[in-house]
């Protein structure tokens, strides 16, 4: 945990945000700024700056996250697709430093991103 992590705090439970999912290690909200009908982030509780600083241990876990991910699309009820985006560092457009995963889904989603 670091203390001044946005997400962090979200996942600490420092603003009430609705959980959609909820385990020891993940924790899953919809996104402030939603991108489609469905767009929900979905964390490690762990702060790890982004995919770039993965450690060898984090294996597991990531696929906790991967497995959450699928879980909230079939929720959502994401029968037709949807998609799984990972911004990463700065010319990759991560805006926040904790690693989470975008599900977006609900409408045919553009190729390729800008
Ligand atoms: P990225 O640009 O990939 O780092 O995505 C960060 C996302 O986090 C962005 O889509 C907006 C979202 N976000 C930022 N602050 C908050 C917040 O306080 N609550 C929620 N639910 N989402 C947030």
């Amino acid at each position: 945990m670091s203390a001044d992590c946005l997400f962090c705090k979200i996942a600490r439970g420092e603003f009430s945000t609705e959980f959609l999912l909820e385990t020891e290690h993940v924790a899953s909200f919809r996104d402030i700024n939603p991108q489609a009908p469905t767009h929900i982030l979905v964390i490690p509780k762990k702060h790890i700056e982004s995919l770039a600083h993965l450690e060898a241990e984090d294996q597991g876990l990531m696929g906790e996250l991967l497995l959450a991910v699928k879980d909230l699309a079939a929720q959502e009820g994401l029968r037709d697709g949807y998609r799984v985006v990972v911004n990463t560092g700065r010319d990759g457009g991560q805006s926040v430093g904790h690693l989470h995963f975008h599900l977006l889904g609900g409408r045919a989603l553009q190729w390729p991103p800008g």
